[in-house]
Protein backbone atom coordinates (compact mmCIF):
# COMPACT_ATOMS: atom_id res chain seq x y z
CA UNK A 1 0.00 0.00 0.00
CA UNK A 2 1.57 3.27 -1.00
CA UNK A 3 1.01 7.02 1.04
CA UNK A 4 -1.11 7.59 -2.36
CA UNK A 5 -3.70 4.59 -2.15
CA UNK A 6 -3.97 6.02 1.58
CA UNK A 7 -4.89 9.65 0.52
CA UNK A 8 -7.23 8.26 -2.10
CA UNK A 9 -8.91 5.85 -0.05
CA UNK A 10 -9.50 8.29 2.82
CA UNK A 11 -10.91 10.86 0.77
CA UNK A 12 -13.64 8.48 -0.62
CA UNK A 13 -15.27 8.52 3.23
CA UNK A 14 -16.75 5.28 2.44
CA UNK A 15 -17.85 4.33 5.57
CA UNK A 16 -17.07 0.36 5.00
CA UNK A 17 -13.29 0.92 3.79
CA UNK A 18 -12.55 3.46 6.17
CA UNK A 19 -13.39 0.87 9.20
CA UNK A 20 -10.70 -1.57 7.77
CA UNK A 21 -8.44 1.17 6.51
CA UNK A 22 -6.54 2.29 10.07
CA UNK A 23 -5.50 -1.64 10.44
CA UNK A 24 -4.60 -2.26 6.83
CA UNK A 25 -1.85 0.79 7.22
CA UNK A 26 -0.82 -0.98 10.40
CA UNK A 27 0.16 -3.64 8.65
CA UNK A 28 1.56 -2.28 5.36
CA UNK A 29 3.74 -0.09 8.28
CA UNK A 30 4.80 -3.44 9.94
CA UNK A 31 5.53 -5.39 6.56
CA UNK A 32 8.04 -2.27 5.73
CA UNK A 33 5.95 -1.22 2.89
CA UNK A 34 5.36 2.36 4.15
CA UNK A 35 6.53 4.50 7.43
CA UNK A 36 4.55 5.33 9.64
CA UNK A 37 5.32 9.13 9.18
CA UNK A 38 4.89 8.77 5.49
CA UNK A 39 1.30 7.06 5.72
CA UNK A 40 0.36 9.74 8.20
CA UNK A 41 2.17 12.82 6.22
CA UNK A 42 1.39 11.75 2.61
CA UNK A 43 -1.19 9.83 3.41
CA UNK A 44 -4.15 11.11 6.18
CA UNK A 45 -3.09 14.73 6.28
CA UNK A 46 -3.70 14.58 2.81
CA UNK A 47 -6.18 13.16 2.29
CA UNK A 48 -7.74 15.55 5.56
CA UNK A 49 -6.99 18.55 3.68
CA UNK A 50 -9.12 17.40 0.63
CA UNK A 51 -11.96 16.65 2.52
CA UNK A 52 -11.52 20.23 4.32
CA UNK A 53 -11.52 21.44 1.35
CA UNK A 54 -14.87 19.82 0.24
CA UNK A 55 -16.30 20.93 3.24
CA UNK A 56 -15.53 24.35 2.94
CA UNK A 57 -17.17 24.13 -0.88
CA UNK A 58 -20.29 22.46 0.52
CA UNK A 59 -19.55 18.96 -1.34
CA UNK A 60 -19.16 17.19 2.13
CA UNK A 61 -21.21 17.29 5.69
CA UNK A 62 -20.00 17.36 9.11
CA UNK A 63 -21.35 13.28 9.57
CA UNK A 64 -18.72 12.85 7.33
CA UNK A 65 -15.94 14.79 8.68
CA UNK A 66 -16.71 13.42 11.59
CA UNK A 67 -16.93 9.82 10.22
CA UNK A 68 -13.27 11.01 8.49
CA UNK A 69 -12.03 12.11 11.93
CA UNK A 70 -12.40 9.10 14.02
CA UNK A 71 -10.60 7.00 11.57
CA UNK A 72 -7.93 9.79 11.89
CA UNK A 73 -7.58 9.32 15.51
CA UNK A 74 -8.18 5.86 15.50
CA UNK A 75 -4.93 5.38 12.75
CA UNK A 76 -2.95 8.11 14.82
CA UNK A 77 -3.46 6.11 18.11
CA UNK A 78 -2.27 2.68 15.59
CA UNK A 79 0.75 4.00 14.22
CA UNK A 80 2.12 5.89 17.13
CA UNK A 81 4.73 3.48 18.04
CA UNK A 82 5.95 3.85 14.38
CA UNK A 83 5.87 8.06 14.23
CA UNK A 84 8.04 8.22 17.84
CA UNK A 85 10.11 5.80 17.05
CA UNK A 86 13.00 7.44 16.49
CA UNK A 87 12.93 9.38 19.99
CA UNK A 88 15.15 8.58 22.92
CA UNK A 89 14.73 7.25 26.28
CA UNK A 90 15.78 9.85 28.69
CA UNK A 91 13.14 13.06 29.60
CA UNK A 92 13.74 16.09 27.98
CA UNK A 93 11.35 18.20 30.14
CA UNK A 94 7.69 18.63 30.37
CA UNK A 95 5.10 20.71 28.01
CA UNK A 96 1.43 20.96 28.62
CA UNK A 97 -0.52 20.45 25.61
CA UNK A 98 -4.52 21.13 24.94
CA UNK A 99 -6.71 22.91 22.23
CA UNK A 100 -8.03 26.04 23.49
CA UNK A 101 -11.46 27.11 24.99
CA UNK A 102 -14.31 26.51 22.61
CA UNK A 103 -12.16 24.54 20.31
CA UNK A 104 -12.80 20.35 19.96
CA UNK A 105 -10.51 19.92 17.12
CA UNK A 106 -7.68 17.50 18.47
CA UNK A 107 -6.23 15.65 15.29
CA UNK A 108 -3.62 17.87 14.98
CA UNK A 109 -2.84 18.13 18.86
CA UNK A 110 -3.03 14.25 19.26
CA UNK A 111 0.03 14.20 16.10
CA UNK A 112 1.86 17.12 17.87
CA UNK A 113 1.58 15.21 21.51
CA UNK A 114 3.16 11.87 19.73
CA UNK A 115 5.96 13.98 18.08
CA UNK A 116 6.95 15.46 21.58
CA UNK A 117 6.93 12.27 23.26
CA UNK A 118 9.00 10.66 20.72
CA UNK A 119 11.51 13.35 21.21
CA UNK A 120 12.08 12.41 25.29
CA UNK A 121 9.44 15.14 26.08
CA UNK A 122 6.57 14.26 28.99
CA UNK A 123 3.43 15.24 27.56
CA UNK A 124 0.63 16.74 30.17
CA UNK A 125 -2.48 16.45 27.44
CA UNK A 126 -5.38 18.17 29.03
CA UNK A 127 -7.80 17.82 25.69
CA UNK A 128 -9.64 19.88 24.29
CA UNK A 129 -11.50 23.12 25.23
CA UNK A 130 -9.09 24.21 27.77
CA UNK A 131 -9.20 27.23 29.52
CA UNK A 132 -6.04 29.65 29.72
CA UNK A 133 -6.25 29.34 33.69
CA UNK A 134 -6.04 25.18 33.32
CA UNK A 135 -3.24 25.41 30.88
CA UNK A 136 -1.71 27.93 33.35
CA UNK A 137 -2.27 26.16 36.22
CA UNK A 138 -1.31 22.74 34.93
CA UNK A 139 2.23 24.32 33.98
CA UNK A 140 2.93 25.64 37.07
CA UNK A 141 1.80 22.53 38.57
CA UNK A 142 3.82 19.72 36.59
CA UNK A 143 6.83 21.83 36.43
CA UNK A 144 6.46 22.46 32.75
CA UNK A 145 9.04 24.39 30.83
CA UNK A 146 6.54 24.77 28.15
CA UNK A 147 2.62 25.47 27.54
CA UNK A 148 1.50 23.92 23.77
CA UNK A 149 -1.68 24.97 22.47
CA UNK A 150 -3.99 24.43 19.71
CA UNK A 151 -6.16 26.02 17.78
CA UNK A 152 -8.10 25.17 14.24
CA UNK A 153 -10.92 28.08 14.46
CA UNK A 154 -10.55 31.74 13.70
CA UNK A 155 -12.76 32.31 15.97
CA UNK A 156 -10.57 30.70 18.83
CA UNK A 157 -7.26 32.13 18.16
CA UNK A 158 -7.90 34.99 20.50
CA UNK A 159 -7.95 32.57 23.57
CA UNK A 160 -4.32 32.06 22.80
CA UNK A 161 -3.49 35.37 23.94
CA UNK A 162 -5.05 34.97 26.95
CA UNK A 163 -3.02 32.02 27.58
CA UNK A 164 0.12 34.61 27.00
CA UNK A 165 -0.74 36.67 29.26
CA UNK A 166 -1.11 34.45 32.04
CA UNK A 167 2.06 32.64 31.45
CA UNK A 168 4.51 35.72 30.82
CA UNK A 169 3.78 36.50 34.30
CA UNK A 170 4.71 32.63 35.82
CA UNK A 171 8.15 32.60 33.16
CA UNK A 172 6.61 29.64 31.31
CA UNK A 173 6.72 29.70 27.24
CA UNK A 174 3.64 29.38 25.01
CA UNK A 175 3.95 27.68 21.81
CA UNK A 176 1.25 27.75 19.63
CA UNK A 177 -0.28 26.14 16.17
CA UNK A 178 -3.22 25.11 14.04
CA UNK A 179 -4.43 25.76 10.74
CA UNK A 180 -5.76 29.07 10.43
CA UNK A 181 -2.51 30.74 11.89
CA UNK A 182 0.69 31.89 11.39
CA UNK A 183 4.46 32.89 12.50
CA UNK A 184 3.01 36.56 12.23
CA UNK A 185 -0.14 35.93 14.65
CA UNK A 186 2.46 34.03 17.32
CA UNK A 187 5.01 36.49 17.46
CA UNK A 188 2.13 39.45 17.90
CA UNK A 189 0.70 37.48 20.87
CA UNK A 190 4.34 37.12 21.79
CA UNK A 191 4.29 33.03 21.53
CA UNK A 192 6.19 30.73 19.96
CA UNK A 193 5.35 29.10 16.59
CA UNK A 194 5.71 25.83 14.40
CA UNK A 195 3.78 25.22 11.05
CA UNK A 196 3.41 21.06 11.70
CA UNK A 197 4.07 18.19 14.19
CA UNK A 198 7.34 17.29 13.45
CA UNK A 199 8.50 21.74 13.31
CA UNK A 200 6.45 21.79 16.89
CA UNK A 201 9.08 18.71 18.42
CA UNK A 202 11.73 21.20 17.24
CA UNK A 203 11.35 24.04 18.67
CA UNK A 204 10.02 22.20 21.88
CA UNK A 205 13.45 20.66 22.27
CA UNK A 206 15.10 24.15 21.61
CA UNK A 207 12.90 26.26 24.37
CA UNK A 208 13.49 23.41 26.82
CA UNK A 209 16.78 22.45 26.52
CA UNK A 210 17.74 26.48 25.87
C1 LIG B 1 -11.78 17.30 11.11
C2 LIG B 1 -12.48 18.62 11.23
C3 LIG B 1 -13.54 18.71 12.13
C4 LIG B 1 -13.96 17.57 13.05
C5 LIG B 1 -12.99 17.58 14.29
C6 LIG B 1 -12.77 16.21 14.85
C7 LIG B 1 -11.59 16.15 15.77
N1 LIG B 1 -11.64 15.14 16.64
O1 LIG B 1 -10.66 16.94 15.72
C8 LIG B 1 -15.42 17.98 13.43
C9 LIG B 1 -16.36 17.40 12.39
C10 LIG B 1 -15.91 17.58 14.82
C11 LIG B 1 -15.35 19.49 13.20
C12 LIG B 1 -16.21 20.39 13.81
C13 LIG B 1 -16.24 21.75 13.51
N2 LIG B 1 -15.52 22.38 12.57
CO1 LIG B 1 -14.00 21.56 11.70
N3 LIG B 1 -12.73 20.91 10.54
C14 LIG B 1 -12.08 19.74 10.42
C15 LIG B 1 -11.08 19.76 9.24
C16 LIG B 1 -11.77 19.12 8.02
C17 LIG B 1 -9.76 19.08 9.43
C18 LIG B 1 -8.96 19.52 10.67
C19 LIG B 1 -7.85 18.52 10.88
O2 LIG B 1 -7.96 17.65 11.73
N4 LIG B 1 -6.80 18.59 10.04
C20 LIG B 1 -5.71 17.63 10.06
C21 LIG B 1 -4.67 17.99 11.13
C22 LIG B 1 -3.52 16.99 11.09
O3 LIG B 1 -4.16 19.28 10.81
P1 LIG B 1 -4.06 20.47 11.89
O4 LIG B 1 -5.10 20.34 12.90
O5 LIG B 1 -3.93 21.74 11.15
O6 LIG B 1 -2.68 20.16 12.65
C23 LIG B 1 -1.40 20.29 12.10
C24 LIG B 1 -0.79 21.71 12.23
O7 LIG B 1 -1.75 22.74 12.20
C25 LIG B 1 0.00 21.65 13.50
N5 LIG B 1 -0.63 21.89 14.80
C26 LIG B 1 -1.87 21.63 15.24
N6 LIG B 1 -1.99 21.93 16.54
C27 LIG B 1 -0.81 22.40 16.95
C28 LIG B 1 -0.39 22.86 18.20
C29 LIG B 1 0.90 23.32 18.35
C30 LIG B 1 1.37 23.82 19.67
C31 LIG B 1 1.79 23.34 17.23
C32 LIG B 1 3.15 23.90 17.38
C33 LIG B 1 1.37 22.86 15.98
C34 LIG B 1 0.08 22.40 15.85
O8 LIG B 1 0.49 20.32 13.51
C35 LIG B 1 -0.52 19.43 12.99
C36 LIG B 1 0.13 18.26 12.31
O9 LIG B 1 1.12 18.62 11.41
C37 LIG B 1 -10.86 21.32 9.06
C38 LIG B 1 -10.46 21.78 7.64
C39 LIG B 1 -8.98 22.01 7.49
N7 LIG B 1 -8.52 21.92 6.30
O10 LIG B 1 -8.25 22.27 8.45
C40 LIG B 1 -12.23 21.87 9.50
C41 LIG B 1 -12.35 23.31 10.09
C42 LIG B 1 -11.14 23.57 10.99
N8 LIG B 1 -13.59 23.24 10.86
C43 LIG B 1 -14.25 24.32 10.74
C44 LIG B 1 -15.50 24.55 11.38
C45 LIG B 1 -16.22 25.84 11.03
C46 LIG B 1 -16.03 23.62 12.30
C47 LIG B 1 -17.33 23.77 13.09
C48 LIG B 1 -17.59 25.15 13.70
C49 LIG B 1 -18.46 23.32 12.16
C50 LIG B 1 -19.88 23.48 12.67
N9 LIG B 1 -20.62 24.26 11.91
O11 LIG B 1 -20.24 22.94 13.69
C51 LIG B 1 -17.15 22.69 14.19
C52 LIG B 1 -16.47 23.27 15.45
C53 LIG B 1 -16.64 22.47 16.68
C54 LIG B 1 -15.75 23.01 17.79
N10 LIG B 1 -16.29 23.76 18.72
O12 LIG B 1 -14.56 22.75 17.80
C55 LIG B 1 -13.57 25.36 9.85
C56 LIG B 1 -12.95 26.52 10.63
C57 LIG B 1 -13.13 27.83 9.91
C58 LIG B 1 -12.49 28.96 10.62
N11 LIG B 1 -11.82 29.75 9.83
O13 LIG B 1 -12.56 29.16 11.79
C59 LIG B 1 -12.57 24.47 9.02
C60 LIG B 1 -11.29 25.20 8.58
C61 LIG B 1 -13.36 23.95 7.80
C62 LIG B 1 -13.74 25.06 6.83
N12 LIG B 1 -12.91 25.32 5.85
O14 LIG B 1 -14.78 25.65 6.95
N13 LIG B 1 -14.37 19.81 12.37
Amino acid sequence: MTSLEICEIFSRIRPKELKVLPSQVLAAVQSGELSGTEALKDGFVKGMEDIGNRFKDGRVFLPEVMISAKTMNEAVKLLKPYLAADGGDKETGVAVLGTVKGDNHDIGKNIVKIMLEGRGIRVVDLGTDVSPEAFVETAEKEGAGIICASALLTTTMSVMGDICTLAKDKGIKVMVGGAPLSADFAESIGAYYAADAAAAADVAIKLLTA
